[in-house]
């Protein structure tokens, strides 16, 4: 799939994602190439899509506000398609070959997807007390059925998410629990923090997460106390972030505004998302990067709770939530 298709692809994945806050302009349809459109360039696509309301639906009113806002994630089956584990028994800190397959609408294992940021299936699995974090690629095995190598660290509650295109139709994400018996302590949610250390890494986060609203986050990588000036692309981009709602484990995949190689994005140390909270309410999110060839993930708490600021974005254009789809 080339480039354009994959942006393509994927901002429809970023609209299913936010529902309709984000996509009040033009971008969101019901239908996925013609909506986005084959003569919008990828370039002029994903910014629209991820830049906040000012471009993104300022004043468009269009007809093609989905009637379904609620973000992904949250359920195993969605628009036809079922997330189905095969793998039943998980024990704690075991390894096991997790398999499971995404049936589509005929019922039939699912097994011509897109490619979104170079895999065809993206594979988030999290402990339902957002304290662990894992981001997987299972391996396609034949009949539709996929297959990972997963460990789950200790007993107690997990959540599994498929993240991915079907060949013709939306990119969407399913959820799936996962349960580990045993004794275990359910964790406190972490404390809001918007710096994370890890592997000597410090990554700091700016900005917040606003409800209805597009947030730019800016986050900074540095070492040994210099930034980090030389990230390298990680599927496709210099950062993965993923957030995840407190309470239901709401999926919002959200990526970097820039890709490497389009002549502005710099390898760090900055790294711009544009991201949507559905509501107020806590956050984690968790960062995948990559440098020396190793990847790690810096993880967040944020709290989505600051009312939407009515300056910058007109109330007269209310985006998603408002009174055009009901
Ligand atoms: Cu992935």
């Amino acid at each position: 799939m080339n480039t354009a298709a994959k942006l393509g692809a994927y901002t429809l994945g970023l609209a299913v994602v936010f529902g309709g806050a984000l996509g009040a302009g033009t971008l969101v349809g019901p239908v996925v190439g013609p909506a986005v459109g084959p003569a919008v360039g990828p370039a002029e696509d994903h910014a629209a899509m991820t830049k906040p309301a000012e471009s993104a639906g300022h004043g468009e009113h269009t007809t093609e506000q989905p009637k379904d806002d609620t973000p992904g994630g949250l359920q195993v089956s969605e628009k036809g398609y079922t997330l189905t584990p095969l793998t039943a028994a998980l024990k704690p800190g075991e390894p096991a070959d997790f398999r499971f397959t995404v049936t589509g609408p005929d019922g039939r294992p699912v097994t011509d997807y897109q490619v979104q940021h170079d895999k065809k299936l993206h594979f988030i699995v999290v402990s339902r007390d957002l304290g662990s974090f894992q981001h997987l690629h299972p391996e396609e095995t034949g009949g539709g059925v996929w297959s990972i190598r997963l460990t789950l660290p200790a007993a107690g509650t997990y959540r599994a998410f498929a993240d991915f295109a079907p060949t013709g139709a939306d990119a969407l994400t399913l959820g799936t629990d996962l349960l580990v018996a045993g004794d275990f302590e359910p964790r406190a949610l972490p404390k809001e923090s918007h710096t994370s250390e890890v592997d000597g890494y410090t990554v700091t986060l700016d900005g917040d997460l606003a409800p209805g609203r597009s947030s730019k986050l800016t986050l900074k990588v540095s070492k040994d106390g210099e930034p980090v000036t030389d990230l390298q692309p990680y599927l496709g981009a210099y950062g993965h972030l993923v957030a995840l709602r407190a309470g239901d484990l709401a999926y919002l995949h959200v990526h970097p505004d820039g890709e490497p190689g389009d002549g502005t994005t710099k390898p760090g140390p900055e790294i711009v998302f544009y991201a949507e909270a559905p509501s107020a309410g806590d956050y984690r999110l968790f960062l995948d990067f990559q440098h020396e060839g190793k990847v790690r993930t810096a993880d967040f708490t944020l709290r989505g709770d600051q009312a939407a600021d009515p300056a910058p974005t007109p109330s007269a254009t209310p985006t998603g939530h408002g009174d055009h789809s009901h």
